[in-house]
């Protein structure tokens, strides 16, 4: 049975199986979490990134994780929020549900995401949490272990106040 833990760091330093990355649509790269997994990786991944035409908001696309310790990068596009009536939360948990298809489809066992939309894309962050830790506790006995990671120890207590069950990890 697996387990759903909540870690607070920077995910490009994790060593599972995959990272879930905040990306954009044309998959090439930004700032947040995307830029730092870019820049931890190298080169090679915006070059493989380039070959795979994009992603639209609510996908997930799968890449090797190159200069990372994670063997896989799973980049899906979250919503931007404009007032949660255009559909956020729905492509939101489609990030997540499409994250974890493609993991189960690579043998992926342990995967850690990132806070998905809650940065630039602005999607309030307790109500993001809220559907990240229910999501991730449907698909907890399909995997070893689930990580959601924490940029900062604030968005962590957020995470456990939904999941007092959930671990708290440095
Ligand atoms: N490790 C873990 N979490 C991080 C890290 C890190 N190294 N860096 C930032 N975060 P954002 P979005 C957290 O803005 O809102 C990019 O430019 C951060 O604190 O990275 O989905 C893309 O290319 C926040 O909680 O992603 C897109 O254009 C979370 O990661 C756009 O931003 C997500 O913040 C996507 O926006």
């Amino acid at each position: 049975m697996g387990q759903v833990c909540i870690v607070t760091g920077d995910i490009t330093r994790l060593k599972v199986d995959a990272i879930v990355n905040a990306a954009n649509s044309s998959l090439l790269g930004g700032g947040g979490v995307d830029g730092a997994i870019h820049r931890a990786a190298g080169p090679q991944l915006l070059e493989y990134c380039r070959s795979m035409g994009g992603c639209p908001t609510g996908e997930a696309r799968i890449t090797p994780g190159f200069n990372l310790p994670a063997k896989f990068v799973i980049h899906t596009v979250g919503p931007v929020w404009r007032d949660g009536g255009h559909g956020e939360p729905g492509l939101l948990q489609d990030c997540y549900e499409n994250s974890f298809r493609l993991a189960a489809e690579n043998d992926i066992r342990t995967i850690a995401f990132s806070a998905i939309s809650t940065g630039v894309y602005g999607y309030p962050k307790s109500l993001a949490a809220e559907l990240a830790i229910k999501v991730m506790r449907r698909y907890k006995d399909d995997f070893e272990e689930i990580v959601a990671c924490c940029f900062s120890q604030g968005d962590a207590d957020l995470y456990h106040d939904k999941c007092s069950e959930c671990r708290l990890m440095n």
